[in-house]
């Protein structure tokens, strides 16, 4: 078998530790890939080529670098499905959702070349006479690219094409459970014509390589996307450096129906958003916050609902939720609904790992609801990644809004009602980085600012132009053509 290797200064090579593991599939527990596994000294030399490709990268004009980014998109669209089989095949998404998960990356290549013809900066005034002000947008550096399992395309492709086109180079570490996917993304960004030494890929598990990223003064800024335990020490550890980080960590979002809401696409709304990805979001749904008026109906049609979705390998065009990622993650999530059940949650639907016959290796939860969940239980506070989900009662809007608003976590949130007034108190009052009206809490677009309040992250956002406050330096630039000494804060006043 071929190992999946690193790709360092161009070139694709094992880590110079000789050690490998092995990336399985997690509908079935077969091998995907042969994968090496970096050490240290793989991420110095990643980064040292990184640190060289800057100074050339740089200083290519941004609408060039554009055309190279522009490539992506299109060499990603060539390669959509195979890429979108291989993703589900490692990872476990459905095919429909993993083909998603490339068009998202797509989206933000062509989105980030088109800004190869802005990069805005802006001119202003200058309180002197015969001065003129601008400001521009300068490269950070070297970022490292930190990215989960959960959308091992699109992830990865937030973060590295905005650092691109601002003329920042990469050092690129995908999760370890979707490694055989990284190197593929990988691979299609040099057959695009990324430069050598522009994008480096290390394969590493657990800390030791990512700490190695941290610690190394040659990278400038580390975008990182993965669980809070993992966020919040690597944020510890940059900032004893002073270096710059973006982290996006993950949700307890809520989904609110009102009493008003038409409750079918409610139902709707929260099954894709709860159960879709197996519940493996950030931006996954796992609290209903629901009006008493409705709740009993709101629960019957769910528990119908949630009986009728398939269950089984996702690259099965007629199932609807796939494996959970791995065993460990399996054991974490039944691990949950036992305290529920032991908080005193009534178990309506699921709750158990579930084992398939024909896919005897996999790893299958079975999707989950709770009634009678009180809003300070730790199932209702705590992220579980997975498809377990929350019904918590509530008896006005403001209530519900308090409800919503009392996590630790602020990613995304939704209300389903017919009330105008109601729509708009929510999209003010819901203090997460995303709102949805009459939608679930899944579904963001590359061209709206992607990020979470609280412990979801760190105040950065991903994607849009917002994206580049992370991934560059603003440079004022002041021009005094007066010929003369002119004293700012003296000389006018
Ligand atoms: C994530 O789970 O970290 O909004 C990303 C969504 C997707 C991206 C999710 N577009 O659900």
């Amino acid at each position: 078998m071929e190992i999946i290797k690193n790709y360092i200064n161009g070139l694709w090579v094992e880590s110079v530790t000789a050690r490998t593991f092995t990336s399985t599939n997690p509908a079935t527990g077969e091998v995907v890939g042969l994968v090496t596994l970096s050490g240290p000294e793989d991420v110095r030399q990643a980064v040292d080529a990184a640190a060289a490709a800057f100074n050339t990268w740089r200083k290519v004009p941004a609408p060039e670098r554009a055309e190279i980014i522009m490539n992506i998109s299109n060499k990603l669209s060539e390669h959509k499905e195979e890429l979108a089989q291989l993703l589900t095949t490692e990872m476990g998404k459905v095919l429909h959702e993993a083909r998603g998960d490339v068009q998202e990356a797509i989206d933000i290549a062509a989105y980030m070349a088109g800004e190869g013809r802005r990069l805005f900066g802006f001119t202003t005034p200058s309180e002197l006479k015969n001065k003129f002000c601008l400001t521009m947008r300068d490269p950070v550096g070297v970022i490292a690219a930190i990215s989960a399992w959960n959308f091992p395309v699109a992830i990865p492709a937030w973060k590295i094409m905005p650092a691109l086109i601002a003329g920042n180079t990469v050092v690129f570490k995908p999760a370890s459970e979707a490694a055989a996917v990284g190197a593929a993304f990988v691979k299609i960004l040099a057959a695009a014509g990324v430069p050598a030494g522009v994008v480096n890929l290390v394969i590493g598990s657990g800390s030791e390589v990512g700490n190695a990223i941290v610690d190394n003064p040659k990278v400038k800024a580390i975008s990182f996307t993965g669980s809070t335990a993992t966020g919040t020490g690597l944020y510890a550890r940059a900032a004893a450096l002073n270096k710059r980080v973006s982290l996006e960590m993950g949700g307890k979002n809520a989904i609110i129906v009102m009493n008003d809401a038409d409750l079918d696409l409610a139902v709707d709304g929260i099954v894709w958003s709860a159960y879709g990805t197996t519940g493996q979001r950030c931006t996954a749904c796992s609290r209903v916050i629901v009006h008493k008026d409705v709740k009993e109906e709101l629960v019957k049609k769910l528990v119908v609902r949630i009986k009728e979705l398939k269950i089984g390998n996702g690259l099965d065009a007629s199932v609807d939720v796939g494996p959970v990622i791995n065993k460990g993650q399996l054991e974490k999530i039944h691990e949950y609904v036992q305290i529920g059940v032991a908080e005193g949650a009534k178990l309506v639907a699921g709750g158990q790992i579930t084992a398939i016959s024909s896919l005897p290796g996999g790893s299958f939860y079975l999707p989950t609801l709770f009634d009678g969940v009180s809003r300070n239980m730790r199932i209702a506070q705590e992220e579980i990644f997975g498809p377990v989900l929350s019904v918590i009662t509530i008896d006005s809007l403001e209530e519900a809004i308090d409800v919503n608003n009392d996590t630790a976590f602020g990613l995304s949130s939704s209300i389903y009602t017919a009330n105008i007034n109601a729509a708009f108190t929510a999209m003010r009052e819901l203090t997460t980085g995303i709102v949805y009206i009459n939608a679930g809490t899944t579904g963001a677009e590359v061209h709206l600012p992607f990020g979470g309040t609280r412990g979801t992250g760190n105040g950065h956002r991903e994607v849009a132009n917002a994206a580049f406050e992370f991934c560059t330096e603003w440079k004022s630039v002041y021009v005094d053509y007066s010929g003369k000494l002119q004293r700012a804060q003296i000389d006018n006043r």
